[in-house]
């Protein structure tokens, strides 16, 4: 069969392209999906973030992965390709979530990780079509012997990071929020260390990217595979929960094998606002001393902030501008409280009612799309634009990330990037006074 892959688009602040046609790091989705596609079949991969996929084509199968942000997008390339009598199938986080709403617009659901269930649809497509219309992968995946991702099937200069992997799935945490625990439950799985160095050995290249959820997760695994990178000699990001900094052995081991960069979801400086969504082993009054302990072993901070919990009021915003240029926080990103389809934040915003848009577009994490507590809708949008514009004006990126430790140029030059996109997509609110006096 000749299968088209689509990479819809969105609106938001990540996940863009630049003016240059640059986006910043490969997402593994379809390159994996093809990956585990016989080589019987012909595959495609086409970023529509780009350009409009080719919708008079002879496919005969279209599939699409989605992000709830995305999924509008989707939908809408979906409902052309049936309307020109090609077979859609979707899958991914959102598809997963809501199944029945992704079939209006597929022939094919799937819900859940692919490994398994694609070879077993591709083999019914070529063979007189599906013979379901929602499948569901009911256990979770093996790691072992992973498919990997094709990312020969990629336009080659496109990312800023092409070599992007994942070693581990899953999180044994439970935020309310949060996506990953719906999707792969509080389960956490491991590829085996042998293989994920393997993986890396045979791509050229020698930055990389963990697509994991939380690399640190099992600690044990974690300091396994950090020793086996060590000789490879690569440099390397992923995202952590702040619990690394409580293990002295694991941020030495993190630094020597490339680890040069780490996503942390600090999330509040209010512990009462941490307890509401279910976040309560980051301890606030630790962050300080955790972000030394880090800074002190070369890793640059990506750390992640959310506005808009039960426990913010008006004050929350200036309150975390000061806090992340006093802590040097090195790239700060800020997100909206965002129920997303499937979490447990879902299913209790939507009980209390406090839902007020279910426009998927802006499920993105830069658009209110509730009521929160202590403040309005309009509040928590324009605390956040001031916030973003705040934390990249100049003076502040500088406070931020000037320091002896070698590594400033790319703190610079991340947060020149960040300063861009804040000016791009964050209007300068109409009230700013209330967000600097509160
Ligand atoms: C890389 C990544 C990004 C990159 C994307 C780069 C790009 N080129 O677009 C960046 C950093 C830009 C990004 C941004 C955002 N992201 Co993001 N991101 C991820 C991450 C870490 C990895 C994705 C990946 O490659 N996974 C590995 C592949 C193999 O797994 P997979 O995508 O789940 O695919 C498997 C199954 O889902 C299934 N499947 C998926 N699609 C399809 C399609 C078909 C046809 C089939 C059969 C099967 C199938 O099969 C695959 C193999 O098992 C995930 C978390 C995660 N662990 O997945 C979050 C994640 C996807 N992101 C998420 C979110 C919310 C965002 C943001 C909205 C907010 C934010 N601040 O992070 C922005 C918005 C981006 C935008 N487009 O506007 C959520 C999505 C939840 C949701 N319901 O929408 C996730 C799950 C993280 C989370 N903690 O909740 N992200
Ligand atoms: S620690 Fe991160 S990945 Fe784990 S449940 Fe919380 S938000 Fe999700």
């Amino acid at each position: 069969m000749k299968i088209l892959l689509v990479q819809p688009k969105s609106s938001g602040f990540m996940g863009q392209i630049s003016r240059s046609g640059k986006a910043g790091f490969a997402r593994i989705t379809l390159t994996t999906l093809a990956a585990l596609a016989p080589p019987e079949h012909e595959v495609v991969i086409h970023d529509a973030r780009l350009s409009e996929p080719d919708y008079e084509n002879d496919w005969d199968l279209v599939g699409f992965t989605g992000m709830t942000c995305e999924i509008p997008h989707v939908y809408a390339m979906a409902d052309r390709f049936r309307a020109a009598g090609k077979p859609v199938v979707i899958g991914g986080y959102h598809a997963s979530a809501l199944p029945e709403e992704a079939r209006r617009h597929a022939d094919i659901v799937v819900v859940g990780e692919a490994e398994t269930l694609w070879p077993i649809i591709l083999a019914e497509c070529a063979d007189g079509g599906p013979r379901q219309e929602i499948y569901r992968n009911e256990n979770f995946i093996d790691m072992r012997a992973m498919a990997i991702p094709r990312r020969d099937l990629l336009d080659q200069d496109m990312y800023a990071v092409l070599n992007t992997l994942q070693a581990t799935r899953g999180c044994p945490f439970d935020c309310e929020y949060c996506a990953v625990t719906k999707f792969f439950g509080r389960s956490f799985r491991s590829r085996p260390v042998a293989e994920v160095v393997d993986e890396i050995r045979r791509q050229p290249g020698r930055r990389w990217m963990f697509l994991d959820d939380n690399l640190i997760a099992k600690p044990d695994y974690a300091k396994e595979l950090f020793e086996a990178l060590i000789p490879l000699g690569i440099t390397w990001g992923a995202q952590a929960a702040i619990t690394m900094a409580r293990d002295p052995e694991l941020m030495d081991l993190y630094a020597a094998a490339g680890g040069r960069y780490a996503f942390i979801g600090f999330e509040s400086i209010s512990a009462g606002a941490l307890a509401s969504i279910r976040k309560r082993f980051n301890q606030p009054d630790r962050y300080r001393e955790d972000v030394r302990q880090l800074h002190r072993r070369g890793i640059t901070i990506m750390g992640s902030f959310i506005f808009g919990m039960d426990d913010d009021d008006l004050g929350v915003f200036r309150r975390t501008v000061e806090f992340v240029d006093a802590t040097r926080i090195d790239i700060p990103l800020y997100n909206i409280l965002t129920p997303l389809p499937g979490t447990a934040l879902y299913a209790k915003m939507d009980a209390e009612g406090r839902i007020h848009d279910r426009n998927w577009a802006h499920y993105d994490i830069c658009h209110s799309v509730i009521h929160p507590n202590r403040m309005t809708s309009a509040e928590l949008q324009n605390g956040y634009y001031w916030a973003v514009r705040q934390t990249y004006r100049l003076p502040h990126i500088l406070r931020r990330i000037v320091r002896p430790d070698p590594g400033w140029k790319g703190r610079l030059g991340a947060s020149y990037t960040y300063r861009r996109k804040a000016f791009q997509y964050c209007p300068p609110p109409p009230d700013p006074q209330k967000y600097e006096n509160s």
